[in-house]
C-alpha cells in the first residue's frame, strides 16, 4: 500500500464534498430519478477509513454510499451514470445511487436495507478465511443500523470465527428525524456495547481524518494479522437532508445552533487549515488541486448525462448468480 499523506486526504475529502455538492445543485432537474443520500459533513470518515484499506480489501456500504465508493476508489463516471439511471452505471442503471458497485475497486456493494450490509460483509470476510487470502473486510454501518438484529448477529459472528473484519459506525446521532436520545438508552456509548460482545472497540473524532486513518490502520493490521474484527466508531454529522438535497433543520428535529456547531468543525475546512499552517500546501495548490476536480467532475456530469438509458431487455438481466 502506498503511504497516505495529509494532502492526499484532504485530495479525497474535498472530491467527495465536490461531486455530492454537484449532485445537489443537479438533483433538482429532475434527471436524477433515484433517492440521494448525501454524506456532505462526514467526508472524513469514509476517506480516513478507507485510505487503511489495500485495493485488494473489500468494503460494504449503506444507502448512504457515495463518499464510502468514492473513497475506495469506485468509478466516478460509472457512479454518476448510475444516479442518472444510464447503463453506463455500475449497475447498468438500474439500481440507483443506493445500489453502488466497483468490485474492481473492492467495494462490494452498498444496500439501503439499513444493517443488511453488515452481514454480507461478515460472509465475505469469512470466505476470505476460508480461501486462506489476506483480505481484511470493513463494514461501513450507520448508528441506527446498530439497532437492527442482524447487527448483533453478525458482531457476534465475526467475534466467533476471529474474523477479518473493521466495522465502522458513522455516528451522526439521526435515524432520519429520530435522535439517539429517543432510540437508545442515554449513559450508553455504542462502541462500548459493540465491546460487550468480546471484541475490541474504540471511539474517535469522525470529523478528524487523521483520527480515523489511525485507528483504522491499526485494526486493518490487527485484522490482517490473524488479531480478528475491531468496532470502530466515529461520531461526526449530517449536513443535508436525511434524503435529498435540501437543508432541513426548520423541520424542528434538530436545532440551527447544533448545526452551525457541527458545521464550524467541517472536516476538509479543518485539514485545510491545517496543512496551510503547516506549510505543506500553499493556497496556489489548494487552488489547482480544486481546479482539477472540477474537471474531472465535470467530464463525468457529462459522460452520464450523454449515456444512454438501458435497453427494456436488460430489466430482467442479472438478476441471478449464473
Ligand atoms: C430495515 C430498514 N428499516 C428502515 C429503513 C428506512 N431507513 C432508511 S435510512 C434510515 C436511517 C438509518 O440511520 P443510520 O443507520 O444511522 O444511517 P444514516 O442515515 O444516519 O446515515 C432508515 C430508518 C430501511 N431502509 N431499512
Amino acid at each position: 500500500m502506498d503511504p497516505v499523506t495529509p494532502r492526499d486526504l484532504y485530495g479525497r475529502m474535498l472530491r467527495i464534498r465536490l461531486v455530492e455538492e454537484k449532485i445537489a445543485e443537479l438533483y433538482p432537474e429532475q434527471q436524477m430519478r433515484c433517492p440521494v443520500h448525501l454524506s456532505i459533513g462526514q467526508e472524513a470518515v469514509a476517506v480516513g477509513a478507507c485510505a487503511a484499506l489495500a485495493i485488494k480489501d473489500y468494503a460494504f456500504s449503506t444507502h448512504r454510499s457515495h463518499a464510502h465508493y468514492l473513497a475506495k476508489g469506485g468509478n466516478l463516471k460509472a457512479m454518476l451514470g448510475e444516479l442518472y439511471g444510464r447503463v453506463t452505471g455500475c449497475c447498468l442503471g438500474k439500481g440507483g445511487s443506493m445500489h453502488l458497485i466497483d468490485r474492481s475497486a473492492g467495494f462490494l456493494g452498498a444496500v439501503p436495507i439499513v444493517g443488511s450490509t453488515i452481514p454480507i460483509g461478515v460472509g465475505a470476510a469469512f470466505g476470505t478465511l476460508l480461501r486462506k487470502e489476506r483480505r481484511v473486510t470493513l463494514v461501513f454501518l450507520g448508528d441506527g443500523a446498530t439497532e437492527e438484529g442482524v447487527f448483533h448477529e453478525a458482531v457476534n459472528f465475526a467475534v466467533l470465527k476471529r474474523l477479518p473484519v473493521v466495522f465502522v459506525c458513522e455516528n451522526n446521532f439521526f435515524s432520519v428525524y429520530s435522535s439517539l436520545d429517543v432510540r437508545q438508552p442515554p449513559a450508553r456509548e455504542i462502541y462500548e456495547m459493540a465491546r460487550g460482545y468480546g471484541l475490541e472497540s474504540h471511539q474517535g473524532d469522525g470529523n478528524d481524518v487523521e483520527a480515523v486513518y489511525g485507528l483504522t490502520k491499526a485494526a486493518v493490521e490487527k485484522a490482517r494479522t490473524g488479531g480478528g474484527p475491531t468496532f470502530l466508531e466515529f461520531k461526526t454529522y449530517r449536513w443535508r437532508e436525511h434524503c435529498g438535497p435540501h437543508y432541513d433543520n426548520h423541520v424542528g428535529y434538530r436545532s440551527e445552533q447544533e448545526f452551525e456547531e457541527w458545521k464550524a468543525r467541517c472536516p476538509v475546512t479543518r485539514l485545510k487549515q491545517q496543512l496551510l499552517q503547516q506549510g505543506l500546501l500553499a493556497q496556489e495548490d489548494l487552488d489547482g488541486i480544486e481546479a482539477a476536480l472540477i474537471r474531472e467532475i465535470e467530464t463525468a456530469v457529462v459522460f452520464a448525462q450523454s449515456s444512454p438509458f438501458p435497453e427494456p431487455q436488460l430489466l430482467g438481466a442479472h438478476l441471478y448468480a449464473p
